[in-house]
Protein backbone atom coordinates (compact mmCIF):
# COMPACT_ATOMS: atom_id res chain seq x y z
CA UNK A 1 0.00 0.00 0.00
CA UNK A 2 1.18 3.58 -1.01
CA UNK A 3 1.35 6.32 1.13
CA UNK A 4 0.73 9.41 -1.25
CA UNK A 5 0.18 13.22 -0.02
CA UNK A 6 -1.57 15.81 -2.14
CA UNK A 7 -0.63 19.84 -1.35
CA UNK A 8 -2.16 23.19 -3.25
CA UNK A 9 -1.61 25.99 -1.56
CA UNK A 10 -4.78 27.87 -0.65
CA UNK A 11 -5.76 31.20 -3.17
CA UNK A 12 -1.85 30.98 -4.11
CA UNK A 13 -1.17 34.08 -5.89
CA UNK A 14 -3.48 36.04 -3.83
CA UNK A 15 -2.01 34.59 -0.37
CA UNK A 16 1.53 35.59 -1.21
CA UNK A 17 0.06 39.00 -2.10
CA UNK A 18 -1.83 39.47 1.02
CA UNK A 19 1.41 38.44 2.79
CA UNK A 20 3.59 41.19 1.26
CA UNK A 21 1.44 43.86 1.74
CA UNK A 22 -0.57 43.74 5.12
CA UNK A 23 -3.00 46.47 3.87
CA UNK A 24 -4.23 43.86 1.60
CA UNK A 25 -5.27 41.12 4.44
CA UNK A 26 -9.15 40.59 5.36
CA UNK A 27 -9.64 42.05 2.12
CA UNK A 28 -10.88 40.89 -1.35
CA UNK A 29 -8.27 40.97 -3.63
CA UNK A 30 -7.79 39.60 -7.26
CA UNK A 31 -4.57 38.83 -8.76
CA UNK A 32 -5.04 40.33 -12.50
CA UNK A 33 -3.55 43.24 -14.23
CA UNK A 34 -6.77 45.79 -14.48
CA UNK A 35 -7.60 46.23 -17.99
CA UNK A 36 -10.63 44.97 -19.57
CA UNK A 37 -8.97 42.45 -21.64
CA UNK A 38 -7.77 40.60 -18.85
CA UNK A 39 -8.71 37.57 -16.82
CA UNK A 40 -8.55 36.89 -13.02
CA UNK A 41 -5.68 34.47 -12.03
CA UNK A 42 -7.05 34.23 -8.52
CA UNK A 43 -8.89 35.51 -5.87
CA UNK A 44 -8.18 35.57 -2.24
CA UNK A 45 -10.97 33.85 -0.45
CA UNK A 46 -12.61 37.15 0.66
CA UNK A 47 -13.52 37.86 -2.55
CA UNK A 48 -14.51 34.55 -3.31
CA UNK A 49 -17.31 35.12 -1.14
CA UNK A 50 -18.89 37.64 -3.92
CA UNK A 51 -18.06 34.78 -6.25
CA UNK A 52 -14.71 36.34 -7.69
CA UNK A 53 -12.93 33.30 -9.22
CA UNK A 54 -10.07 31.87 -11.44
CA UNK A 55 -10.53 32.82 -15.07
CA UNK A 56 -13.82 35.36 -14.68
CA UNK A 57 -13.16 38.59 -16.66
CA UNK A 58 -12.06 41.85 -14.82
CA UNK A 59 -15.19 43.65 -15.94
CA UNK A 60 -17.13 40.56 -14.46
CA UNK A 61 -15.22 40.44 -11.13
CA UNK A 62 -16.00 43.71 -10.71
CA UNK A 63 -19.35 43.59 -11.21
CA UNK A 64 -19.80 40.96 -8.61
CA UNK A 65 -17.24 43.01 -6.00
CA UNK A 66 -17.31 46.78 -6.73
CA UNK A 67 -14.69 46.91 -3.43
CA UNK A 68 -12.06 44.47 -5.53
CA UNK A 69 -8.77 45.28 -5.00
CA UNK A 70 -6.55 44.35 -8.34
CA UNK A 71 -3.08 43.02 -8.12
CA UNK A 72 -1.03 42.99 -10.62
CA UNK A 73 1.10 39.58 -10.60
CA UNK A 74 4.44 38.77 -9.54
CA UNK A 75 5.41 35.57 -11.02
CA UNK A 76 8.68 36.18 -10.27
CA UNK A 77 7.97 36.20 -6.68
CA UNK A 78 5.40 32.93 -7.26
CA UNK A 79 8.14 30.77 -8.40
CA UNK A 80 10.47 31.71 -5.71
CA UNK A 81 7.89 30.62 -3.31
CA UNK A 82 7.35 27.83 -5.46
CA UNK A 83 10.77 26.58 -5.10
CA UNK A 84 10.81 27.42 -1.62
CA UNK A 85 7.88 24.86 -0.94
CA UNK A 86 9.60 21.79 -3.15
CA UNK A 87 12.60 22.64 -0.96
CA UNK A 88 10.55 21.78 2.42
CA UNK A 89 8.97 18.49 0.74
CA UNK A 90 12.60 17.38 -0.48
CA UNK A 91 13.25 17.41 3.53
CA UNK A 92 10.87 14.44 3.57
CA UNK A 93 11.06 12.50 0.08
CA UNK A 94 12.87 13.05 -3.19
CA UNK A 95 9.70 11.44 -5.48
CA UNK A 96 8.08 14.89 -5.81
CA UNK A 97 6.22 15.34 -8.69
CA UNK A 98 4.83 19.40 -9.24
CA UNK A 99 1.77 20.08 -11.41
CA UNK A 100 1.76 23.73 -11.35
CA UNK A 101 3.47 26.39 -9.19
CA UNK A 102 1.29 25.56 -5.80
CA UNK A 103 0.42 22.20 -6.64
CA UNK A 104 2.42 18.74 -5.68
CA UNK A 105 2.59 14.65 -5.27
CA UNK A 106 4.69 13.40 -2.82
CA UNK A 107 5.09 9.69 -2.38
CA UNK A 108 6.71 9.32 1.56
CA UNK A 109 5.96 5.75 0.98
CA UNK A 110 9.48 5.14 2.33
CA UNK A 111 10.49 8.07 3.50
CA UNK A 112 13.37 7.65 5.69
CA UNK A 113 11.77 9.55 8.32
CA UNK A 114 9.75 7.09 9.56
CA UNK A 115 6.60 9.11 10.36
CA UNK A 116 3.40 8.35 9.28
CA UNK A 117 1.99 9.90 6.03
CA UNK A 118 -0.58 12.08 7.97
CA UNK A 119 2.06 13.32 10.66
CA UNK A 120 4.29 13.81 7.22
CA UNK A 121 1.70 16.31 5.98
CA UNK A 122 1.23 17.83 9.16
CA UNK A 123 4.75 18.74 9.36
CA UNK A 124 5.10 20.04 6.14
CA UNK A 125 1.47 22.62 6.16
CA UNK A 126 3.35 23.94 9.46
CA UNK A 127 6.67 24.64 8.03
CA UNK A 128 4.85 26.34 5.29
CA UNK A 129 2.76 28.43 7.39
CA UNK A 130 5.94 29.45 9.93
CA UNK A 131 9.08 29.94 7.56
CA UNK A 132 6.91 31.03 4.28
CA UNK A 133 4.06 32.91 6.01
CA UNK A 134 1.62 30.78 4.08
CA UNK A 135 -1.06 28.07 4.35
CA UNK A 136 -1.49 24.78 2.23
CA UNK A 137 -4.26 22.17 2.17
CA UNK A 138 -3.20 18.57 2.22
CA UNK A 139 -4.55 15.43 1.07
CA UNK A 140 -3.38 12.29 2.22
CA UNK A 141 -4.41 8.41 0.86
CA UNK A 142 -3.03 5.71 -1.07
CA UNK A 143 -3.37 6.84 -4.34
CA UNK A 144 -3.13 9.91 -6.61
CA UNK A 145 -6.65 10.04 -7.05
CA UNK A 146 -8.12 9.90 -3.68
CA UNK A 147 -4.99 11.99 -2.27
CA UNK A 148 -6.28 15.05 -4.39
CA UNK A 149 -9.45 14.44 -4.05
CA UNK A 150 -8.40 14.84 -0.21
CA UNK A 151 -6.62 17.65 -0.51
CA UNK A 152 -9.91 19.66 -1.32
CA UNK A 153 -12.52 18.29 1.47
CA UNK A 154 -11.04 20.80 4.11
CA UNK A 155 -9.71 23.88 1.91
CA UNK A 156 -8.48 26.14 2.74
CA UNK A 157 -5.79 25.17 5.76
CA UNK A 158 -7.12 21.90 6.07
CA UNK A 159 -6.12 18.44 6.18
CA UNK A 160 -7.83 15.30 5.29
CA UNK A 161 -7.27 11.61 5.13
CA UNK A 162 -8.86 8.57 3.08
CA UNK A 163 -7.72 5.84 4.74
CA UNK A 164 -8.34 2.26 2.50
CA UNK A 165 -10.92 0.94 4.63
CA UNK A 166 -13.13 4.02 4.14
CA UNK A 167 -12.58 4.46 0.71
CA UNK A 168 -15.54 2.45 -0.82
CA UNK A 169 -18.08 4.46 0.83
CA UNK A 170 -16.21 8.22 0.28
CA UNK A 171 -15.84 6.99 -3.61
CA UNK A 172 -19.21 5.87 -3.69
CA UNK A 173 -21.15 9.05 -2.32
CA UNK A 174 -18.58 11.40 -4.70
CA UNK A 175 -20.44 12.96 -7.73
CA UNK A 176 -18.87 12.14 -11.41
CA UNK A 177 -17.58 15.53 -11.72
CA UNK A 178 -14.84 14.65 -9.32
CA UNK A 179 -13.25 11.65 -10.78
CA UNK A 180 -10.16 11.76 -12.47
CA UNK A 181 -10.25 12.17 -16.21
CA UNK A 182 -14.55 13.46 -16.25
CA UNK A 183 -14.54 17.01 -17.89
CA UNK A 184 -17.89 18.44 -18.55
CA UNK A 185 -18.73 16.28 -21.88
CA UNK A 186 -18.09 13.41 -20.17
CA UNK A 187 -20.11 14.23 -17.27
CA UNK A 188 -22.92 15.33 -19.38
CA UNK A 189 -22.84 12.51 -21.44
CA UNK A 190 -23.03 10.26 -17.91
CA UNK A 191 -25.64 11.96 -16.32
CA UNK A 192 -27.52 11.30 -19.67
CA UNK A 193 -27.31 7.59 -18.89
CA UNK A 194 -27.90 8.07 -15.20
CA UNK A 195 -24.65 8.08 -13.63
CA UNK A 196 -24.62 10.89 -11.25
CA UNK A 197 -22.24 9.56 -8.61
CA UNK A 198 -19.36 7.04 -8.08
CA UNK A 199 -21.75 4.45 -6.72
CA UNK A 200 -23.89 4.92 -9.86
CA UNK A 201 -20.44 4.63 -12.14
CA UNK A 202 -19.41 1.31 -9.87
CA UNK A 203 -22.83 -0.28 -11.10
CA UNK A 204 -21.86 -0.47 -14.34
CA UNK A 205 -20.04 -2.98 -15.94
CA UNK A 206 -16.63 -2.46 -17.85
CA UNK A 207 -17.77 -3.49 -21.26
CA UNK A 208 -20.68 -1.14 -21.03
CA UNK A 209 -18.37 1.77 -19.60
CA UNK A 210 -15.78 0.78 -22.55
CA UNK A 211 -18.89 0.59 -24.92
CA UNK A 212 -19.86 4.46 -24.07
CA UNK A 213 -16.49 5.84 -23.06
CA UNK A 214 -13.47 3.67 -24.93
CA UNK A 215 -10.85 3.11 -23.17
CA UNK A 216 -11.08 5.61 -20.28
CA UNK A 217 -14.44 4.04 -19.40
CA UNK A 218 -11.72 0.82 -18.45
CA UNK A 219 -10.01 3.71 -16.36
CA UNK A 220 -13.23 4.96 -14.59
CA UNK A 221 -13.76 1.25 -13.89
CA UNK A 222 -10.92 0.90 -11.87
CA UNK A 223 -11.00 4.59 -10.33
CA UNK A 224 -14.11 3.70 -8.84
CA UNK A 225 -13.03 0.95 -7.45
CA UNK A 226 -10.19 2.94 -6.04
CA UNK A 227 -7.57 1.23 -8.26
CA UNK A 228 -5.15 4.00 -9.68
CA UNK A 229 -1.65 2.61 -9.87
CA UNK A 230 -0.02 5.88 -11.70
CA UNK A 231 3.03 6.76 -9.78
CA UNK A 232 4.61 9.50 -8.66
CA UNK A 233 6.88 10.71 -11.16
CA UNK A 234 9.27 13.36 -10.19
CA UNK A 235 11.26 13.50 -13.35
CA UNK A 236 8.03 14.25 -15.70
CA UNK A 237 9.33 17.03 -17.41
CA UNK A 238 7.36 19.19 -19.90
CA UNK A 239 8.29 19.38 -23.57
CA UNK A 240 5.53 22.46 -24.67
CA UNK A 241 3.71 24.66 -23.90
CA UNK A 242 1.08 26.64 -25.99
CA UNK A 243 -2.09 28.52 -26.91
CA UNK A 244 -4.23 29.15 -29.72
CA UNK A 245 -7.08 31.29 -30.87
CA UNK A 246 -10.05 31.31 -33.45
CA UNK A 247 -10.83 34.27 -34.32
CA UNK A 248 -14.76 35.39 -34.38
CA UNK A 249 -14.21 36.90 -37.79
CA UNK A 250 -11.60 35.89 -40.12
CA UNK A 251 -8.30 38.46 -39.49
CA UNK A 252 -6.51 39.14 -43.17
CA UNK A 253 -3.25 41.24 -43.01
CA UNK A 254 -0.56 41.06 -40.59
CA UNK A 255 -1.44 44.19 -38.78
CA UNK A 256 -4.99 42.69 -37.68
CA UNK A 257 -3.21 39.62 -36.71
CA UNK A 258 -0.57 40.94 -34.92
CA UNK A 259 -3.16 42.57 -33.21
CA UNK A 260 -4.32 38.95 -31.70
CA UNK A 261 -0.97 37.67 -31.43
CA UNK A 262 -0.43 39.76 -28.80
CA UNK A 263 -3.09 38.97 -26.43
CA UNK A 264 -2.54 35.32 -27.10
CA UNK A 265 1.41 36.03 -26.27
CA UNK A 266 0.62 37.79 -22.98
CA UNK A 267 -1.98 34.79 -22.19
CA UNK A 268 1.08 32.50 -23.37
CA UNK A 269 3.45 34.18 -20.58
CA UNK A 270 1.31 34.07 -18.08
CA UNK A 271 0.70 30.13 -18.49
CA UNK A 272 4.55 29.73 -19.17
CA UNK A 273 5.25 31.37 -15.69
CA UNK A 274 2.52 29.31 -13.98
CA UNK A 275 3.84 26.02 -15.28
CA UNK A 276 7.72 26.97 -14.29
CA UNK A 277 8.35 25.75 -18.51
CA UNK A 278 10.17 27.74 -20.74
CA UNK A 279 12.06 26.73 -24.24
CA UNK A 280 13.94 27.75 -26.69
CA UNK A 281 11.66 26.83 -29.70
CA UNK A 282 9.09 28.80 -30.44
CA UNK A 283 6.04 28.02 -33.19
CA UNK A 284 3.27 29.90 -34.94
CA UNK A 285 0.42 28.39 -36.41
CA UNK A 286 -1.79 29.77 -38.74
CA UNK A 287 -4.69 28.13 -39.89
CA UNK A 288 -6.70 29.78 -42.94
CA UNK A 289 -10.37 30.27 -43.19
CA UNK A 290 -10.25 27.12 -45.54
CA UNK A 291 -9.14 24.77 -42.75
CA UNK A 292 -5.79 24.69 -44.40
CA UNK A 293 -2.66 25.13 -41.36
CA UNK A 294 0.80 25.91 -41.74
CA UNK A 295 3.62 26.25 -38.60
CA UNK A 296 5.96 28.58 -38.76
CA UNK A 297 8.96 27.89 -35.98
CA UNK A 298 12.44 29.99 -34.97
CA UNK A 299 15.03 28.29 -32.61
CA UNK A 300 17.31 30.33 -30.72
CA UNK A 301 19.66 29.96 -27.73
CA UNK A 302 17.41 32.01 -25.28
CA UNK A 303 14.47 30.77 -24.21
CA UNK A 304 11.14 32.38 -24.52
CA UNK A 305 9.50 33.63 -21.30
CA UNK A 306 8.61 37.17 -21.83
CA UNK A 307 5.10 38.28 -23.51
CA UNK A 308 6.72 41.36 -25.63
CA UNK A 309 9.77 39.07 -26.66
CA UNK A 310 7.22 36.31 -27.53
CA UNK A 311 5.28 38.71 -29.66
CA UNK A 312 7.84 40.21 -31.61
CA UNK A 313 8.80 36.62 -32.20
CA UNK A 314 5.49 35.59 -33.48
CA UNK A 315 4.83 38.29 -35.57
CA UNK A 316 8.61 38.42 -37.14
CA UNK A 317 7.06 34.84 -38.33
CA UNK A 318 3.98 36.43 -39.18
CA UNK A 319 5.29 39.29 -41.56
CA UNK A 320 7.71 36.44 -42.99
CA UNK A 321 4.82 33.72 -44.06
CA UNK A 322 2.01 35.56 -43.60
CA UNK A 323 0.63 34.91 -48.13
CA UNK A 324 -0.76 38.54 -48.53
CA UNK A 325 -5.21 38.89 -48.79
CA UNK A 326 -5.51 35.16 -47.26
CA UNK A 327 -8.48 35.16 -44.71
CA UNK A 328 -7.42 33.72 -41.78
CA UNK A 329 -9.24 31.91 -39.13
CA UNK A 330 -6.80 30.67 -35.64
CA UNK A 331 -3.70 31.71 -34.67
CA UNK A 332 -1.60 29.71 -32.18
CA UNK A 333 1.91 29.89 -30.33
CA UNK A 334 3.60 27.18 -28.75
CA UNK A 335 7.25 27.07 -26.98
CA UNK A 336 9.07 24.13 -27.00
CA UNK A 337 12.06 21.94 -26.05
CA UNK A 338 12.71 22.46 -21.87
CA UNK A 339 14.37 24.70 -20.62
CA UNK A 340 16.85 24.00 -17.86
CA UNK A 341 15.17 25.22 -14.60
CA UNK A 342 17.66 26.89 -12.30
CA UNK A 343 18.73 23.93 -9.96
CA UNK A 344 20.94 23.89 -7.44
CA UNK A 345 23.31 20.96 -8.61
CA UNK A 346 23.84 23.65 -11.51
CA UNK A 347 22.78 20.69 -14.30
CA UNK A 348 21.89 22.28 -17.41
CA UNK A 349 21.11 18.99 -18.91
CA UNK A 350 17.20 18.75 -19.78
CA UNK A 351 16.00 15.78 -21.82
CA UNK A 352 13.68 16.69 -24.76
CA UNK A 353 10.60 14.17 -25.96
CA UNK A 354 12.63 13.28 -28.72
CA UNK A 355 15.54 12.38 -25.55
CA UNK A 356 17.87 15.13 -27.29
CA UNK A 357 20.09 17.34 -25.00
CA UNK A 358 19.77 21.05 -24.95
CA UNK A 359 22.52 23.26 -23.56
CA UNK A 360 21.94 26.56 -22.97
CA UNK A 361 25.47 27.91 -22.39
CA UNK A 362 25.01 27.50 -18.27
P1 LIG B 1 -5.24 26.83 -7.94
O1 LIG B 1 -4.54 25.94 -6.97
O2 LIG B 1 -6.24 26.24 -8.85
O3 LIG B 1 -5.99 28.00 -7.15
P2 LIG B 1 -5.56 28.78 -5.86
O4 LIG B 1 -4.31 28.26 -5.24
O5 LIG B 1 -5.51 30.25 -6.19
O6 LIG B 1 -6.79 28.57 -4.89
P3 LIG B 1 -7.21 27.24 -4.09
O7 LIG B 1 -6.19 26.19 -4.41
O8 LIG B 1 -7.19 27.65 -2.65
O9 LIG B 1 -8.58 26.91 -4.56
O10 LIG B 1 -4.17 27.60 -8.82
C1 LIG B 1 -2.91 28.02 -8.32
C2 LIG B 1 -2.49 29.35 -8.92
O11 LIG B 1 -2.47 29.27 -10.34
C3 LIG B 1 -3.46 30.47 -8.60
O12 LIG B 1 -3.16 31.11 -7.37
C4 LIG B 1 -3.31 31.39 -9.77
C5 LIG B 1 -2.93 30.48 -10.91
N1 LIG B 1 -4.10 30.26 -11.80
C6 LIG B 1 -4.24 31.06 -12.93
O13 LIG B 1 -3.41 31.91 -13.21
N2 LIG B 1 -5.34 30.85 -13.74
C7 LIG B 1 -6.30 29.90 -13.47
O14 LIG B 1 -7.28 29.77 -14.23
C8 LIG B 1 -6.13 29.08 -12.31
C9 LIG B 1 -7.16 28.02 -11.98
C10 LIG B 1 -5.02 29.29 -11.51
MG1 LIG C 1 -4.06 26.22 -4.94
Amino acid sequence: MRKIIHIDMDAFYASVEQRDDPALRGKPVAVARDASRCVVTTASYEARRYGVRSALSVATAKRLCPRLIFVPPRFDVYKRVSAQIREIFRRYTDLVEPLSLDEAYLDVTHSPSGKTATQIAREIRAAIRSELGLTASAGVSFNKFLAKVASDLRKPDGLSRILPKDAPAFIDALPVESFFGVGPATAKKMHALGIASGRDLRARSREELMRHFGKTGAWFFEIVRGNDSRPVESSRERVSLGIEDTFPRDAVGVSSCAEELRILARRLEERLSRANFSGYTLTLKIKFADFVQMTRARTRDRVWTDAEDIFRGAEKLLEEHLPPGRPVRLLGITISHAAPVAREEGAARVCGGNGQLYFDGF
